[in-house]
């Protein structure tokens, strides 16, 4: 017999970022959380799957109109076909106080009550499931505490939205540790909330499946549910399935000092297709990392755009790979540059711009004079280009780009 456990689903979250993704598939990358739900209930119905566990946040928050609703009954009626049933919790996100709208459940389905942790028994399956749905959206007490002891001659698996780790990550929410989980009698608790899949304990089981379908590029990696495998009233085995329909990777190169730009795009295009190969043929949103001590270092920074495009057109050629964002964290070799008859003028630059660093009014007083500038550009802009702390934060890479327009090089790496 088989137990499906999901959590985190986020359906119809706004996928953040996708905006400046060029080329990519974005209307069909928006509807990426429903269709792994969608995958999901394929699943359960292809396992013929007696129970499917929802460790809360299904939603990602009140609905923006009923379709989210609707869209979720249709997907559950569709397991009336091999009578598989339904228990659920309602995490920060979708907290009884969050959702001012929701729709009638089909009768298989069962949401766990938020005043207090109750337990549903399924004397067909031996199966016990304790669980406590969120009122409200942060939920301080740890909430494990009062679940239900363990009935003795059924599997007894517990149910629960926590943060069980200590994660930084994600709200401090109905906070517990895994030694008293483990503690508590039951065969398996099926957990929500932190994002990452983990499985905590093996005897018990304490699982995190991570959620469903990876939402931006901090969400990296395979994404989907486990599948949990009971013989004779005892778990025999607990596997991590993939159900994402477009994952997001992060794919890092290191450029070297030799300075060769045609080998550090042929090492992005490695790192490219090697995130293909494994992603089983899901379409991949990547953010593309380049580090490494290089001489390249002052004409990335001051140019970076051929470079991105050249990555871009790579990823096009490999097929269904979208580089999400183009970053550098590159560092020059470091080694003493003969500056010649430029010294002075170097050093002046150099001894301006880092007194400008500690100075927001010497900082203003270079501002005013792109007054003119700001006033057309701030619209097109994501933040006013005359902010003083963001223009603080530039300083390193205008001081590359002057360096590099002077051919000399900082004799500091990584300036
Ligand atoms: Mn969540």
């Amino acid at each position: 017999m088989r137990v499906i456990h999901a959590a985190d689903l986020h359906i119809d979250s706004p996928l953040r970022g996708l905006g400046r993704i060029e080329g990519a598939p974005v209307d069909q990358i928006r509807l990426a959380t429903r269709m792994a739900f969608r995958r999901l209930i394929d699943r359960c119905l292809d396992e013929s799957a007696a129970l499917l566990l929802l460790a809360g946040d299904v939603f990602d928050g009140e609905w923006r109109d009923f379709n989210t609703g609707l869209f979720f009954v249709r997907e559950l009626s569709r397991l009336r076909e091999t009578g598989a049933r339904v228990v659920m919790i309602r995490g920060n996100h979708d907290a009884d106080s969050v959702l001012s709208r929701s729709v009638p459940l089909p009768d298989h389905v069962t949401t766990l009550a938020a005043d207090l942790a109750e337990t549903v028994v399924f004397e067909d399956l031996g199966v016990a499931v304790h669980g406590q749905s969120y009122v409200t959206r942060s939920v301080e007490e740890n909430l494990a505490r009062a679940y239900p002891a363990p009935l003795s001659g059924y599997c007894n698996i517990g149910l629960l939205h926590t943060n069980a780790v200590g994660s930084a990550d994600h709200g401090n929410y109905a906070p517990c540790t895994v030694g008293q989980l483990v503690g508590h009698g039951y065969d398996y608790w099926a957990l929500g909330h932190v994002h990452r899949r983990e499985i905590l304990s093996r005897a018990p089981w304490v699982v995190y499946p991570g959620n469903l379908q990876g939402r931006h590029a901090k969400e990296t990696g395979a994404k989907g549910c486990a599948v949990i495998e009971l013989e004779d009233g005892q778990i025999s085995s607990v596997e991590q399935v993939d159900m994402d329909v477009v994952r997001w990777v992060h794919v890092t190169a290191a450029a070297d000092a030799t300075g060769d730009a045609e080998a550090l795009l042929e090492e992005v295009r490695r790192g490219l297709q090697a995130a293909l190969a494994g992603a089983d043929g899901r379409p991949l949103l990547a953010r593309v990392t380049i580090g490494g001590k290089t001489p390249l270092h002052d004409a990335l920074a001051a140019h970076p755009e051929p470079f991105q495009a050249k990555i871009r057109a790579i990823a096009a050629d490999l097929g269904e790979i979208w580089p999400e964002k183009i970053g550098f964290a590159t560092e020059l070799p470091g080694e003493a540059v003969d500056l010649g008859e430029r010294v002075e003028l170097v050093r002046a630059l150099r001894a301006e711009l880092r007194a400008l660093e500690g100075d927001p009014a010497a900082l203003g007083r270079y501002l005013e004079g792109l007054a003119p500038l700001v006033q057309g550009a701030a619209l097109h802009l994501e933040g006013r280009p005359d902010d003083p702390a963001r223009v603080a934060r530039l300083l390193p890479a205008i001081e590359s780009l002057l360096l590099s327009k002077l051919g000399a090089a900082p004799s500091e790496p990584g300036r």
